[in-house]
């Protein structure tokens, strides 16, 4: 209850940063950039964020949460733009934004705020988003994908997956869950697992980002099974905004 009320005022003092982490091809060519919330509390140090972002589901107080994350990533991507740095960037969003009256026209009037062009943003969805109102969450992802705003399925393959779900959910990528790259050069059930997941998702035309990838072996792994992007520590960890801008420099 104490850290409710402290993500609340963290909020409003600007604690909550977000950090950017890089997802690139197989060419090196970056294909954009997730934005990933950090809490500093002054008296606790870093929050871990499933913790407080747990606090904001439970509360009420995700779409505060969420419009903080979108204007701050907007005001940034808008940044990089004018410096001549023109990498999309993914915002998570939860089930609750999704089910939110009113979602997809005030991301959009926030991008024309921005004058950010709504391919240049990505929204990372789970399959949760189908649980609670399936068709109210269909009508809002329609409405953000026709204004022209990315989708993007994450943690792909862990909870409550269905098939059903990947024909419902107008995504155009689809991220393999961590827990499936992390061991796929050892074990070959997990490698098994993301090959047919690369297979289904290129025959459903969305690209496949593997999320986690922490080393070389796993790296060549995922390109020779067809993988269009990794995210991971062996590319770049989540970075703040001065570091990221520096990252993004480096590979121009
Ligand atoms: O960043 P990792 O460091 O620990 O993130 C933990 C979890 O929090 C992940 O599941 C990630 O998707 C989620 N997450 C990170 N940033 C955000 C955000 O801005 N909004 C939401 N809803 N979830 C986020
Ligand atoms: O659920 P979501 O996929 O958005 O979560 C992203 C989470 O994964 C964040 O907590 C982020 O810090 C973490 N992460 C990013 N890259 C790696 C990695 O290479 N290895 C591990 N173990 N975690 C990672
Ligand atoms: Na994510
Ligand atoms: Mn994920």
């Amino acid at each position: 209850l104490g850290l409710l009320a402290d993500l609340r005022r963290a909020l409003d003092a600007c604690e909550v940063e977000l950090h950017y982490q890089p997802k690139v091809g197989f060419d090196g060519r970056v294909a954009g950039l997730e934005a990933l919330v950090r809490w500093t509390h002054p008296e606790r140090g870093k929050v871990p964020p499933d913790e407080f972002i747990a606090i904001a589901e439970t509360s009420g107080l995700m779409p505060q949460l969420t419009e903080y994350v979108l204007e701050t990533a907007l005001e940034q991507v808008a940044h990089w733009r004018r410096n001549g740095l023109t990498v999309p960037v993914a915002v998570n969003v939860s089930p609750r934004d999704v089910h939110s009256p009113g979602f997809a026209g005030a991301v959009a009037a926030r991008l024309a705020r921005h004058g950010v062009p709504p391919g240049a943003l990505q929204l990372e969805i789970t399959e949760h988003v189908l649980l609670e109102d399936p068709q109210r969450a269909a009508d809002t992802l329609a409405g953000l994908t026709g204004h022209g705003v990315k989708m993007s399925l994450d943690d792909f393959g862990t909870g409550y997956s269905s098939l059903v779900h990947l024909r419902r959910l107008p995504v155009s990528e689809l991220k393999i869950d961590r827990s499936f790259v992390a061991r796929l050069a050892v074990d070959a059930e997990d490698a098994e697992i993301v090959r047919c997941t690369v297979d289904l998702a290129h025959s459903l035309g969305l690209l496949v980002v593997a999320e986690g990838v922490e080393d070389d072996e796993t790296w060549e792994r995922l390109r020779d099974l067809g993988c269009d992007a990794v995210q991971g520590w062996l590319v770049a960890a989540a970075m703040p905004p001065h570091e990221a801008t520096a990252w993004l420099r480096s590979r121009a």
